[in-house]
């Protein structure tokens, strides 16, 4: 890099006054030092083959950006399945997904400087080109904040950083006059308006055309914003007011940085997930590395990085010290309680905090980063993808996977720090992932559901900007990009901003700032930036140890031995407090620990057990937080398994020419019928019936006769059609749902039930399409006549081989139904109990419960009528397979310092009342998280 100078290598002493170009050029040296020093481990790959994943990432790109310039553009986003523009207003809505979206053709702008590093360059110029010329940043449409300041202002400013670099190299761009520039000053100042709160953290959203507030803007009401939300602008309002040297910019991102510094919580130096704007405080309290937090903590490092300001690195050292502290687990990284961070929060992951080991290597934490790196490659090993969120023991817990780039982005740094080409073959599995699984002819679509393999009509910006960019280098000798990648920073959309921006224009962000240049006190920092030139020449193999206990840990679902237990987390001699899942109310031990604990069993008289917790009863007070733990835990586990309950969605996979198994689609089971969980799938021609309801004899059998049949829903239960289409000869049946419109997308899935009546005599496979899935078979029909679908629980490989494949052999098997219950006379109903042997289980909803569920007495459920606020709430246990891996809960002795004062556990007594006030606000924060979305 060209402020490296003479270079120090990492792990050198850090200079008393360190400007920040040298510390800037020591991290970056870490990371490129390390890729000539590999010797040992994972066998090397050669030039040739980087060189062929290379071009197979140019090639895939190609495909996701020209459909999207051919189909979608000037659209924002590319719907792949359906081939053409999203245009916000004309699909449903989705919610705060579709806040990204500002009718400012947003994946061209994402795009824009991907096209300079995948070497580009004329592409780059016509982009820009059609950019100047087509974009309009004034539409009268609400966006987020946060999104189009990452993706369009990032995007912007990424594209004018890289359009000075060509024009400057004198061959591209040279008619370029600041243009992007300008239009980044208009969107920056556009957004300026959000940040009018007295907190200076911005409104989460805003009306491109009116602002906030005014009746036109139709935004303006909010109180909350997420972490991340306020606290992702610095890098690029930093930048832009560095460009153009209007200070304002910089100033009002740097105030809302101030305002969270000063909020987090003292004594565990952690931030919440939600904030209020007006009044500060910490509308969710629960503290992770991953969705509504993430890109704080890495802006905080990269603002140092850029701007080189002593006091961002002072506050994530703080926060990181924190991190390391309590959220991470090696490999696990669980969000806690801000409050009482000893406490675990959840008991499953979300995909976005993958990029945590990457910002890990910036930092220099090497081996945590290896560990979670590991561990989520052995999720996406099992998964294909890394699914939305997921459990402690691995089980998938939100199903979908959007093609998210922050495993990709890990993988980089990690390869960067290491050159172990370990991480080589880790891209090559992401690359042959997703032209598998996730490309369909008209782009890359988004998985909705990686157990399955169905597909979402979905591309989103950040797969052009963040997946290709990092793909591309991972592979990419130097030579191979047209600039030195190493004289820029990459912001969290992965757009690039020089390194010189920290020398230029710096004084306007002194004044009005409390961060006034002060001398590095070393001591505070933990400069951990290890020199690899040391270290992997010593020991060849260190990455690879740290990885190989980690290599089964997701087949296992187990891992408890890997887990690393709090060593300070057990009271010494005593026993770790008894965890809800391995609870069992048949045994003695585990209802004298209840009793300690101070919750109590009342058989109710169905059969059912209720919990509930009297704190005050509990032998102390660590028994009582014991207790409180337990009983959040039954609740988790009850919606967890209440979740399981469910039947999980099947897949409709069109098979035929030119689909050839390549577009998935999401489909809801039926309660009767062929179980395709038990079954081999069904594969046949699709032909529609008439009449098309199905609610009668069918006139045309012929016609579906050895067919898988469409019909379409409504008139008459989903039972009826089943038989009639039996009757006619329907090897299957696909319900077309009749609201225009509808789509997974934005719908939940639901069971088709039956008709109340016994369904024994249906022994076809029956599936549900929402409107929006089912036209694209009703479309397929329309041109290629003969539509081939399979019918499964999960979609076939999509390898060449299903291109050949023969005809179809129909698969009509007299089908061994389970004895499950259906809810009568309803067509949408929920939840169906099915008894697995392990899992013995009570429901507590009276409504929900099955004649089965009262044959077990090895849980429990909680009335929810409960009058005294210190009982709890209701709850269902599991008896899994699993023992919980949370770490144990440790004797607690913190000491409050915020208006939320709480007891120093092994010192003194807290009083009651506010212990059950604290508890309380944890239930409903628990409560309120498993609500959220991502
Ligand atoms: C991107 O828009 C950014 O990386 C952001 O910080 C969070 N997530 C998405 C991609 O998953």
């Amino acid at each position: 890099m060209s402020e490296a100078g003479g270079g120090r290598g990492c792990g050198s002493s850090v200079p008393q006054r360190a400007p920040w170009s040298l510390v800037a050029a020591t991290a970056a040296f870490c990371l490129v030092s390390a890729t000539s020093v590999w010797t040992a481990g994972a066998a090397p790959m050669s030039r040739e083959e980087r060189q062929k994943l290379g071009n197979q990432v140019l090639e895939m790109f190609d495909h996701a950006y020209g459909n999207y310039m051919e189909h979608a553009y000037p659209a924002d986003e590319l719907m792949p399945l359906t081939c053409r523009g999203r245009v916000r207003g004309q699909e449903p809505s989705r919610g705060d997904v579709d806040d990204a979206l500002g009718k400012f053709s947003l994946t061209l702008i994402d795009s824009l400087d991907t096209l300079v590093v995948l070497n580009k360059t004329k592409e780059f110029e016509d982009a820009v080109r059609k950019v100047l010329r087509d974009v309009n940043l004034d539409n009268d449409v609400v966006v987020s904040v946060f999104e189009t300041n990452i993706r369009v202002l990032g995007g912007l400013l990424g594209g004018h950083s890289l359009a000075i670099m060509l024009k400057e190299k004198g061959e591209y761009m040279q008619w370029y006059n600041d243009e992007l520039l300008q239009m980044a000053k208009q969107l920056g100042y556009k957004l300026l308006p959000a940040f009018n709160t007295t907190s200076g953290l911005p409104y989460p959203r805003i009306n491109l055309k009116f602002g906030i507030r005014k009746p036109e803007a139709r935004t303006g009401t909010e109180t909350d914003t997420c972490t991340a939300c306020a606290g992702t602008l610095i890098l690029e309002f930093a930048a832009l007011s560095r460009f153009t040297g209007a200070t304002i910019f910089e100033e009002y991102a740097r105030k809302a940085l101030d305002f969270l510094w000063e909020k987090r919580q003292r004594s565990s130096n952690l931030v919440g997930v939600t904030i209020n704007i007006h009044t500060g405080d910490w509308v969710r309290k629960d503290s992770g590395v991953g969705a509504g937090i993430d890109s704080y903590y890495e802006y905080l490092l990269k603002a140092y990085v850029l701007l080189g300001d002593d006091s961002f690195l002072e506050r994530f050292n703080t926060h990181y010290d924190a991190i390391m502290r309590y959220i991470s687990q090696p490999p696990l990284l669980l969000d806690v309680h801000i409050h009482k961070p000893m406490l675990n929060a959840r008991t499953w992951m979300d995909a976005l905090l993958a990029f945590f080991p990457g910002l890990q290597v910036l930092k220099g934490d090497i081996r945590p980063a290896i560990e979670t790196h590991e561990m989520l490659y052995q999720v996406i090993k099992k998964h294909n993808f890394l699914p939305e969120a997921f459990t402690t023991d691995f089980r998938v817990h939100w199903a979908q996977h959007p093609l998210r780039p922050e495993f990709a982005e890990s993988t980089y740094f990690l390869y960067k720090a290491t050159g172990d080409p370990y991480y080589l073959e880790v891209g090559k599995t992401l690359i042959e992932n997703l032209n598998k699984y996730a490309r369909v002819p008209c782009g890359f679509a988004a998985m909705k559901d990686v157990r399955t393999g169905s597909h979402e009509d979905r591309m989103d910006s950040f797969f052009l900007a963040e997946m290709f960019k990092y793909l591309y280098l991972l592979f990419a000798d130097k030579e191979d990009i047209i600039f030195d990648i190493e004289d820029y920073i990459f912001t969290t959309e992965a757009h690039l901003l020089p390194l010189w921006l920290s020398t230029t224009n710096q004084s306007i962000s002194k004044k009005n700032t409390t961060s006034e240049y002060t001398e590095l006190d070393d001591s505070n920092f933990d400069w951990t930036c290890p020199n690899t030139q040391i270290l992997f020449p010593n020991d060849p193999l260190y990455a690879q140890s740290i990885r190989e206990p980690l290599k089964n840990v997701v087949d296992k679902s187990c891992p408890r031995g890997i887990i690393r237990v709090r060593e300070e987390s057990f009271r010494s001699g005593a026993k770790p407090p008894l965890r809800a899942r391995d609870f069992m109310a048949t045994n003695p031990e585990h209802l004298e620990i209840l009793k300690k604990m101070g919750v109590s069993l009342i058989h109710l008289k169905d059969g059912r057990v209720q919990l509930v917790q009297h704190a005050i009863q509990a032998a102390s007070s660590i028994d009582a937080e014991d207790g409180l733990r337990f009983m959040q835990e039954m609740i988790e586990l009850s919606s967890q398994q209440q979740k399981e309950q469910q039947l999980p969605p099947r897949a409709v996979q069109i098979v035929s020419h030119p689909f050839f198994g390549r577009v998935v689609l999401t489909a809801g089971p039926a309660q009767f019928g062929l179980d395709l969980s038990k079954h081999k799938e069904t594969r046949g021609f699709v032909a529609s019936s008439k009449p098309y309801n199905g609610c009668s004899e069918l006139t045309n059998p012929e016609a579906v006769m050895g067919k898988i049949a469409l019909i379409q829903r409504g008139q008459c239960m989903f039972a009826e059609k089943a038989r009639n289409i039996q009757n006619a000869g329907a090897i299957g049946g696909i319900v077309i749902d009749d609201n225009e419109g509808s789509s997974s997308d934005t719908a939940p899935l639901f069971q088709m039930a039956g008709d109340g009546k016994d369904t024994d005599d249906i022994k076809i496979p029956m599936l549900f399409l929402f409107s929006k899935e089912g036209s694209i078979i009703l479309d397929a029909i329309r041109e290629y006549e003969e539509v081939e679908v399979l019918l499964s629980d999960k979609a076939k490989d999509r390898d060449p081989e299903m291109e050949s494949e023969e005809q179809p052999s129909s698969e009509n098997d007299s089908q061994d139904q389970s004895a499950e219950e259906i809810t009568p006379s309803s067509q949408e109903v929920g939840l169906v109990d099915q008894e697995s042997p392990e899992e013995s289980s009570l429901n507590s909803e009276p409504e929900s419960s099955s004649p089965a569920d009262t044959d077990n007495a090895a849980s429990v459920s909680a009335s929810e009528q409960n009058s005294d606020p210190m009982e709890n709430h209701e709850t269902t246990s599991l008896d899994g397979e699993c023992t919980d891996l949370d770490n144990q809960l440790q004797e607690q002795s913190e000491t409050e310092e915020d208006s939320n004062p709480n007891v120093s556990w092994g010192k003194k007594v807290q009083p009651i009342d506010s212990i059950l006030a604290d508890w309380n606000e944890d239930i409903e924060a628990f409560e309120m998280m498993e609500k959220d979305e991502l």
